[in-house]
């Protein structure tokens, strides 16, 4: 037989309870979104790029736990999401890491949503929670924008995609270390 909740009564809404349950999915989708990207420019021979990527895609898992911890600590019943629809092949590099970007402002704004919903109900506590997230956001809109500056800086002819895919994976080792120092 299942066994029943516990505690009935609770502040977190179902409306916010949905909504957060969405962004672990989203979350989800970008660890294995990342993950995918990072085998496919391994098996490219973007080795560097690969290692950013596999980091990236443990650190998306992460910001998914981050929230699944919430909403059942908040009486809520987190939602392990299903993840279909993941793209395998890319035509080049570039692509990659321009589609990242497209993804990380995604995000952004799924979270601003959140947000904004969580001020009109008046949900402070969640509010409060989600402040990591903004702020996480900003850094990772910054790191993808970033990769994808590189491909025009230094080009892709001759030496350039060789050093493009170094030079990623010391952006990502220096937003790393700049965490860690936080
Ligand atoms: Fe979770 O920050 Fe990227 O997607």
């Amino acid at each position: 037989m299942e066994r029943q909740r516990v505690t009935a009564k609770r502040s977190l809404t179902e409306a916010t309870e949905e909504l957060l349950n969405r962004q672990i999915a989203m979350e989800g989708e970008s660890s294995a979104a990342y993950l995918s990207m990072a085998s496919w420019c391994e098996m490219t021979g973007y080795d560097h790029s690969a290692q950013f990527l596999y980091m990236h895609s443990e650190e998306e898992r992460g910001h998914m736990l981050k929230l699944f911890h919430y909403v059942n600590e908040a009486g809520g019943h987190s939602i392990q999401p299903e993840i279909t629809g993941i793209q395998h092949h890319f035509t080049s590099l570039r692509e990659v890491f321009e589609s990242i970007l497209e993804h990380e402002i995604a995000v952004t704004n799924s979270i601003n949503e959140i947000v904004n919903h969580c001020y009109e109900i008046k949900d402070f506590t969640t509010m409060n929670f989600l402040n990591w997230f903004v702020e996480e956001q900003r850094e990772e809109e910054t790191l993808a924008r970033r990769a994808v500056e590189l491909f025009d800086l230094i080009g892709e002819d001759g030496v350039g995609l060789w050093t493009i895919d170094k030079e990623i994976l010391n952006l990502g080792n220096a937003a790393a270390a700049a965490d860690a120092g936080e």
